[in-house]
């Protein structure tokens, strides 16, 4: 914790400088001339601990499904591009924002549509909720996706999604958008075909890279994306059953897995840090902070999340967000399984990350 004089100079610089005459007839003249005074704004720009806009919030998947279903009979897969429902946080309302850096959404893909192909710089992923039979066909390659699966579509690769099954399928869209957008850097195009051509047999990222082994013709330098698309859920649980079997779980974290990119030991994709825990049910998690913005799907069991001055409860397929430095502290009544992705990536990658583990709330 910063000591109390930190926090009192915090304090007296916050106040700010005050007004005069000769002041504002100052400012008034430099802003004609496109101009600022730092002082008068120095404290909200480099601020002593984050300041999130977005609030701490909850969706119930019981509350979004319904809008999911109406929305499959109001447009086709065809016109809307993307059948997705946005979580706009509450305090961010009208900019498809989660958090301040995030993107979340639900996807809906009735049997028999196909979402065309496209491709953007914003990278992608998807976690299924529901459904059996749908796939993404990803630079060509399809995965077939199954619920709890953690998919890929990585920067400025072809992606199509269809639904060969016989229901709806849904699934979350987690996007860094918003920090590509920051830095002006997007660029997206549509094919003229609805969908792009196989090239290579489904699942095939996963049978060459998927087993601690790589083809020894790989590319010599590994890219930032994880070359396996599609990260069972059949293989977290397992891994998951055997930590819990054998070793305790983390008391801030639970027993948690990283999803890596196999060739790098990196994260999956290099701006969006992937990850799945299991609560042991009864036992809460102590207060736990990062300076990454995190978004939680619910996958199995129940529980309660406190995130700074709010709490929520949850059921399989809530998603409920966690903003940047809240104190974040979680019980599961029943076993929990929770998938969750932030922007530490990116955050790693310019040194900014850090996180605190706390023993009592504070
Ligand atoms: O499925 O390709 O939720 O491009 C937002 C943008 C989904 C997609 C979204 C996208 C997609
Ligand atoms: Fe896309």
């Amino acid at each position: 914790m910063a000591d109390p004089t930190e926090l009192l100079r915090h304090k007296a610089m916050d106040q700010g400088v005050a007004e005069t005459d000769a002041r504002s007839a100052f400012y008034a003249r430099a802003g004609e001339k496109d101009l600022a005074p730092l002082w008068k704004v120095l404290a909200g720009l480099v601020t002593p601990f984050p300041r999130p806009k977005a609030l701490a919030h909850r969706w119930r998947y019981a509350d979004v499904r319904p809008f999911l279903m109406e929305a499959c009979d109001l447009v086709t897969a065809a016109e809307a591009e993307r059948r997705v429902m946005v979580f706009e946080n509450p305090a961010l309302r009208g900019q498809s924002r989660v958090s301040d850096s995030l993107f979340a959404g639900l996807q809906i893909i009735k049997p028999g549509e196909v979402a065309p192909a496209h491709r953007h710089v914003a990278s992608a992923l998807r976690f299924i909720i529901e459904g059996e039979g749908a796939y993404s066909a990803i630079g060509g390659e399809r995965s077939v996706m199954h619920p709890g699966d953690f998919v890929i579509t990585p920067s400025w690769v072809w992606h199509d999604h269809g639904n060969e099954g016989p229901a709806p399928v849904v699934w979350l869209d987690g996007l860094d958008m918003h920090i590509v957008n920051l830095l002006n850097a997007s660029f997206r195009e549509e094919m003229a075909d609805q969908q792009h051509p196989i090239v290579r047999p489904d699942d095939a990222s996963r049978a060459e890279y998927g087993h601690a082994m790589a083809p020894a013709s790989r590319p010599l330098h590994p890219s930032t994306v994880s070359p396996i698309l599609n990260y069972p859920y059949v293989r977290a649980d397992e891994m998951l059953t055997s930590m819990a079997a054998h070793s305790p779980a983390d008391p801030w974290r639970g027993h948690m897995l990283d999803y890596l990119n196999p060739l790098t030991g990196d994260w999956a994709m290099p701006t969006i840090a992937t990850s799945m825990r299991r609560l042991p049910a009864g036992i809460g998690t102590k207060p736990y902070r990062s300076t990454d913005t995190t978004v939680f799907c619910v996958v199995e069991g129940e529980g309660t999340s406190k995130i700074g001055d709010l709490e929520f409860d949850w059921a399989p397929h809530d998603v409920f967000v966690a903003p940047s430095w809240e104190v974040q502290e979680h019980q599961a009544s029943r076993t929990a399984t929770l998938f969750s992705y932030s922007d530490r990536a990116v955050q790693e990658k310019l040194s900014l990350w850090r996180e605190a583990r706390l023993d009592a709330k504070i």
